[in-house]
């Protein structure tokens, strides 16, 4: 018999059967569908069959799930390099949407999907929504960004499919969301854990309690966010706040989502196989060891992914989960292997600033951290806002939390840094994924 939830607030949506299915099964379904996505992009996309050749590897050799690890690796470049329409398997005339991603520099990367893929991402997008217990007679807000990026139609479609009341508002213009969130009885809130921030404390100055109102949920994810945070959201607002992880070359969000447990990400995994490497080696790294999370795509037609190296590092859950679903967990994403910095020889990343800013009192969640370079030597410097009761406060107040930021950095990173705090609401508030690091040093001798 397969344990279903016992908390009936969580209900099984139909489409989220796969989560429960035995593992044989979803062993062996994973492995028809790798054959024919590796048959697939062999025979339609060049780049594929041209690697695949050089490795000696042909779609015949997927005799065992195993057999991935023989593929080669796809990187961001590979679609940028066959920008725009390169890494298509399938004739434009079946592709019925485009979505892109705006990298930092150049080109975007552009993905596309057939009705098909569309209808596997609404599945993987009801199974996210339904994990984080959300079900008809749900009201969703959904402030993901709508256009080419993948939140806010990926969102939409799923919130539809589910059967909840979705509130397509997208990212933005906040006086109207709160406005929203309070007159339409939102009950759950989809957008990045640092909008939801945002809200909060707009909310705040228009003297409404985020408490008070039906809303219990929070869909978060399209970035970075550590477990403080988490408890700081949950705290300030009494929802349950759920982790939620996607990309663009993969799907977009969907990939994986936390369940009631909170206790890592249970990925769709009879769409999406994962593999978590060591970055350098390539090679698988032991169960439950951190690593770099590879994604190959099983289901998609029009862009196949095969063993995506997402940079994202994490590491699988080992053991079932308390819900009841046998997909496998990875750990939330707390840093992307591209995101480090190295201070004085030190390996700094955003996430270990944000865990130590959040473990002292009087700090708010904003922060930046400012990368330069003075006669060829990196410096940090950390800005932080503080709670307008320390900052109206006495010097004395403010000293001894400066102090006491400093030491905590201290203790996490290994390093001193430079600690400057800043008033409420001067660091600059993102829609979207949030600028944690500025990056001034190639401006700089
Ligand atoms: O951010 C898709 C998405 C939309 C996911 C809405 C979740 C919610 P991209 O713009 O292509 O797609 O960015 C993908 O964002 O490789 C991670 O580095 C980061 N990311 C996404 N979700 C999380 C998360 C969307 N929950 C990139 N935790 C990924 C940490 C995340 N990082």
């Amino acid at each position: 018999m397969t344990a279903f939830p016992d908390d009936e607030s969580f209900d099984i949506h139909p489409a989220s059967v796969p989560d429960y299915m035995q593992i044989p099964q979803m062993r062996e379904l994973q492995l028809g569908r790798l054959r024919s996505t590796v048959r697939r992009a062999y025979m339609h996309v060049e780049l594929y069959r041209q690697r695949m050749d050089q490795q000696n590897v042909k779609p015949e050799d997927m005799r065992t799930l195993d057999d991935v690890t023989r593929l080669p690796f796809t990187v961001k470049s590979d679609l940028r390099d066959t920008y725009p329409f390169g890494m298509f398997a399938a004739p434009l005339q079946d592709v019925v949407r485009l979505h892109a991603s705006s990298g930092t520099t150049g080109k975007p990367i552009v993905v596309a999907y057939t009705q098909h893929d569309l209808t596997v991402w609404t599945d993987a997008m009801v199974r996210t929504l339904a994990a984080c217990g959300l079900g008809c007679g749900d009201v969703i807000q959904n402030a993901y960004g709508y256009g080419l990026f993948t939140g806010g139609l990926g969102a939409h479609y799923g919130a539809e499919a589910l059967g909840a009341t979705v509130i397509p508002i997208s990212g933005g213009n906040t006086d109207r969301q709160i406005m929203v969130m309070k007159d339409f009885n939102v009950t759950a809130m989809c957008c990045t854990p640092t909008y939801f921030l945002h809200l909060l404390d707009r909310a705040a100055e228009m003297g409404l309690d985020v408490r008070k109102l039906p809303l219990r949920v929070g869909v978060f994810g399209a970035e970075p966010w550590s477990d403080s945070l988490r408890r700081h959201i949950e705290s300030a607002s009494s929802i349950k706040a759920y982790d939620i992880y996607g990309l663009s070359e993969i799907t977009g969000p969907g990939v994986g989502s936390e369940c009631r447990c909170q206790a890592g990400l249970h990925i769709f995994e009879d769409h999406f196989y994962p593999e978590i490497i060591d970055p350098i080696s390539g090679e698988p790294v032991p169960e439950g060891e951190e690593g770099e999370l590879v994604v190959t795509t099983l289901s998609k037609h029009a862009m196949p992914m095969l063993r995506y190296r997402t940079r994202d590092i994490s590491a699988f859950v080992a053991g079932p989960c308390a819900c009841g679903r046998t997909l496998r967990r990875i750990k939330r994403i707390s840093r992307r292997s591209d995101d480090m910095f190295i201070i004085r020889g030190v390996n700094v990343f955003p996430s270990q600033v944000e865990s130590a800013l959040l473990a002292v009192e009087g700090t708010l969640p904003h922060y930046q951290i400012i990368l330069t370079r003075e006669e060829g030597l990196d410096q940090v410097e950390v800005h932080v806002e503080v709670t307008p009761a320390v900052f109206s406060d006495k010097v004395g107040a403010i000293e001894k939390l400066h102090n006491n930021l400093a030491q905590s950095l201290y203790q996490t990173l290994g390093l001193r840094v430079d600690v400057r705090l800043v008033a409420p609401q001067t660091l600059r508030r993102s829609e979207g994924k949030a600028q944690r690091l500025i990056d001034k040093r190639d401006l700089e001798r």
